[in-house]
């Protein structure tokens, strides 16, 4: 039987005041135990991260911010959300594999990365591979490390309005590349921010984030089903080896198999498995990732 999800907000509001309470008195164990409370009763791992655990950090802030925390207490209480960050993700369960791969930073300048974090953890926990890098990537090095890998999405996460410059030489670097994967901006310094950025998406929440990369990757909410995750590999195998100016006998003798196999693969009637995938893949040249792309 599976147990329904918890999202009460007043649910969630009282976890929230009590994380805030044990992360004022840097109380770690109390912090990990919220949390475990709050997976026990079912609350999704966005609405934990979204509900509890970010707005516990805004009012920890304000705390700071009129002096009755200290910048210590500030920076234990912020490696004890790390932690808790981590175990969310840990403990919850991956409920789809959808192909693409994300890489999530934020720009020069910028130290801040809970939200990052938060983020590339909720892409890995909608069936992403993510790289995270951390804070505070300078432009021009990670344009280069993007030759290096191959990702569909960069997200940059920002905090400071005063880094905005700087994201400006992030989405610049990354756009004169030859091929530029697609960039998704997001963090408080996009509160009410309306200009543009480049070809860049612009999302101040993560959940619209989520919902933004969906559209733009052609991908919906959730789980695929096998019948479109067949077909969409099966049209990416059969657009690749076109573009390659294969016929399907050529291509199953690359792969080492039938050419009524490949027949049955691009018209998403082969229920293929890991090793044949990986077989096509090199035979095309290209990558898994690059195959399982589906569209919608
Ligand atoms: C913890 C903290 C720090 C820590 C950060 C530790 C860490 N590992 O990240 C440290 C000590 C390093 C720090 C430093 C500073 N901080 Co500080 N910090 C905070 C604090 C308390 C919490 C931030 C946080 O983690 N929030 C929780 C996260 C989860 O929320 P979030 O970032 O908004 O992310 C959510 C969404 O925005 C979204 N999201 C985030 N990124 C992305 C990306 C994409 C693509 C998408 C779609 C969505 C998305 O998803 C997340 C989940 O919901 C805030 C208080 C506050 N009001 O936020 C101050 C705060 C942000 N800091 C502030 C300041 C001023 C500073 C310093 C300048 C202080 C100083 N004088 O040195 C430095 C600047 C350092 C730098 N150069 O970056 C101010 C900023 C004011 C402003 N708007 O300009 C704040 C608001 C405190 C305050 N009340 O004055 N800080």
């Amino acid at each position: 039987m599976t147990r329904r999800n918890n999202d009460d907000f007043v649910l969630l509001n009282r976890f929230k005041g009590r994380l805030l309470n044990h992360l004022t008195s840097v109380d770690r164990t109390g912090s990990v135990s919220v949390i475990e409370e709050a997976l026990r009763y079912n609350c999704t791992p966005a609405s934990i991260y979204n509900s509890v655990i970010t707005p516990a950090m805004v009012d920890l802030g304000d705390l700071w911010h009129g002096g009755r925390i200290t910048i210590a207490h500030e920076h234990h209480a912020s490696q004890i959300v790390d932690d808790l960050i981590n175990m969310v993700v840990q403990k919850s369960q991956r409920l789809s594999i959808n192909g693409l791969r994300a890489l999530v930073t934020s720009p020069s300048g910028e130290n801040h990365c809970i939200g990052a974090k938060i983020f590339a953890n909720l892409l890995f926990l909608e069936g992403w591979d993510v790289e995270y890098l951390g804070p505070d990537t300078p432009a021009e090095d990670l344009a280069k490390y993007l030759t290096e890998i191959e990702v569909d999405v960069v997200a940059l996460s920002v905090v400071l309005p005063g880094n905005i410059l700087s994201v400006k030489d992030a989405v610049s670097s990354i756009e004169s590349l030859e091929n530029p994967p697609f960039v998704i901006l997001g963090g408080p310094a996009f509160k009410g921010f309306s200009d543009e950025i480049g070809t860049a998406a612009i999302a101040d929440n993560s959940a619209t984030g989520l919902t933004v990369l969906q559209d733009a990757m052609g991908i919906g909410a959730g789980n695929l089903s096998l019948r479109d995750t067949l077909l969409g590999v099966g049209g990416k195998v059969l657009e690749i080896r076109r573009a390659k100016g294969m016929n399907q006998g050529e291509l199953a003798i690359l792969a080492g198999v039938d050419r009524a196999y490949i027949s049955l693969v691009e018209n998403g009637k082969q229920n293929l498995t890991m090793a044949a995938l990986f077989k096509l893949a090199e035979a095309l040249g290209t990558s898994v990732n690059t195959l399982m792309v589906s569209s919608k």
